[in-house]
């Protein structure tokens, strides 16, 4: 018998180009996959992010994979075994506050590991209209915290003359149960272009700061008005506390106006269900605040305190962040105060497939991306340019149909349009309007902001055409 040769995970994991020739495992079988990338149905790009790597967490989003077929192909490539010894679990230093963190998904593109933030490739990204949980894009300021179902209480303080309640998961539950497909949208997403303008303080976000889901909980307006608050038109505001905190017990917090949050239509939810499943750790487990139409960072997560209060949340990130400036603002010259706190958000789309500096085939060429916008306003149009923007095609719109006014979930948006003759590159444009007839900017250039916020401008990307 033959002998099998034994791999470490350190060597699959320096298999990851044509040049080095291109790994696999599945299970504790490695795989010598080089030859097959270009022939991948799924793309080789797909294929190439589990490069070096284990398939299972990859194969558990696209059950494709498993039909003995799809095996038997890929037992061709079998070069050898991995090292068992290489199983052990890595030791945990317990002095790190971020030791405790989830296990994350391989496909997430992080830019920073702590606190984690991350965020799908984009040919993921728009693979779904739903955003599957395990690359769901993720935005934490802090430490997830370990919190137990079974004695979790959310905390919500009442209204003069009202009652304060302690609410377990299970009270939460007896509410009335909603269910809607809200997209979530960082406002740092795409500030990576911001940044090739000029430099700003954030994370390099690029397209993937936003994805979709259908969320299920109870409804804020219920909740409150069991505590004694009425819809009122005074000044007010709803302020919410996370349990995840600082060195200094500080916690995430954020707001969101009173209006809001009591108007059954706004349908802001606390949500303890994401895509029928409890809400992963990384997203809010158990309870989170989901505030259709606005802005990702009043969406609080791990909620533990909600109150009415005559001003804004004084959070470092309701009042010293998230906020738009003037171009020439500096980081001198700014004055947080000045500026009201991001709600909605503006309308935005962006181009997932192809990607920068790839080479498409000539013929004709796919174009895939998304486009949302804030406030409830619906994508009315996408359009589409090959020449830079000097002349345009209307891409079709996918997914679910948008309600008037409570367009809360994004259109992905799709165009097949021949490559014109002789033509050895394209600078493929993509643009949104949404129901208020809102556009988005040309360029960066003039929304430029020294926190690098709501990245809008049509998004560009350029390819080679084979010859
Ligand atoms: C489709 C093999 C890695 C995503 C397929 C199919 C095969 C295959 C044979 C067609 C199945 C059918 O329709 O019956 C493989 C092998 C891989 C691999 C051998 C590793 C060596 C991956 C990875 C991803 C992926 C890592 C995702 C990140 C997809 C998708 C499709 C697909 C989305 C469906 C394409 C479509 O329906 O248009 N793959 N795959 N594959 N694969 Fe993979
Ligand atoms: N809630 C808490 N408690 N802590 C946080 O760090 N980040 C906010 C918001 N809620 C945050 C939070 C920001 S800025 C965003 S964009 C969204 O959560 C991201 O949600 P996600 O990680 O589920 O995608
Ligand atoms: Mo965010």
């Amino acid at each position: 018998q033959e002998s099998t040769h034994i791999y470490t995970k350190e060597e699959v994991s320096s298999h990851t180009s044509p040049e080095t020739g291109i790994w696999v495992t599945l299970g504790s079988e490695v795989f010598d996959v080089t030859e097959f990338v270009d022939l991948h149905p799924g793309g080789p790009s797909k294929l190439m992010l589990a490069a070096g790597g284990p398939l299972e967490p990859f194969w558990a989003l696209y059950a494709v994979h498993n039909q003995s077929h799809v095996r038997e192909l890929l037992a061709q490539y079998k070069i050898g075994e991995l090292n068992p010894e290489d199983k052990v679990a890595p030791t945990v230093e317990t002095s790190d506050p971020y030791a405790d963190d989830p296990v994350r998904h391989p496909a997430l593109k992080v830019n920073s590991q702590r606190p984690f933030n991350a965020e799908p490739p984009p040919e993921l990204l728009t693979e779904n209209y739903i955003t599957p949980n395990p690359i769901f894009f993720t935005r934490n300021h802090l430490p997830v915290p370990n919190l137990d179902p079974d004695t979790y209480r959310l905390h919500v303080v009442g209204a003069p003359g009202g009652q304060s309640l302690s609410l377990s998961l299970d009270d939460l539950h007896n509410f009335p149960r909603y269910e809607i497909t809200v997209t979530l949208q960082c406002a740092g997403n795409r500030r990576s272009e911001m940044t090739q303008v000029k430099e700003v303080k954030g994370l390099e976000w690029r397209t993937g700061a936003i994805s979709t889901a259908r969320w299920a909980g109870a409804r804020l307006c219920d909740v409150l008005a069991q505590a004694g608050h009425q819809l009122c038109e005074t000044e007010a505001h709803v302020c919410f506390e996370g349990l995840d905190s600082d060195p200094t017990g500080t916690a995430y917090g954020a707001s969101i106006p009173l209006a809001r949050a009591m108007d059954p239509e706004a349908e802001v939810l606390l949500a303890y269900e994401m895509n029928g499943q409890p809400l992963p750790r990384d997203h809010g487990f158990p309870v989170r605040v989901v505030v259709p139409g606005v802005v990702g960072a009043r969406h609080v997560k791990w909620l533990g305190r909600v109150s009415v209060q005559p001003e804004e949340s004084y959070s470092h990130w309701q009042r010293r962040d998230y906020k738009g400036f003037s171009p020439s603002v500096d980081w001198e010259t700014v004055d947080f105060d000045s500026a009201p706190s991001i709600q909605e958000l503006p309308v935005q789309s962006a181009i997932t497939e192809p990607r920068d500096g790839e080479t498409v085939e000539s013929g004709e060429v796919t174009i895939k991306g998304y486009a949302w916008s804030g406030g409830g306003r619906a994508v009315i149009r996408v359009d589409v340019s090959l020449d830079g923007g000097l002349t345009w095609q209307v891409a079709k719109l996918d997914g679910e149909e948008q309600r008037p006014r409570k367009a809360w979930a994004w259109r992905l948006w799709q165009l097949k349009a021949p490559v014109p003759a002789g033509q050895k590159e394209l600078n493929i444009v993509c643009k949104a309007v949404d129901d208020g007839y809102n556009v988005q900017p040309d360029t960066v250039a003039p929304i430029w902001n020294l926190r690098g916020v709501l990245s809008n401008a049509w998004h560009r990307v350029h390819v080679y055409v084979s010859p």
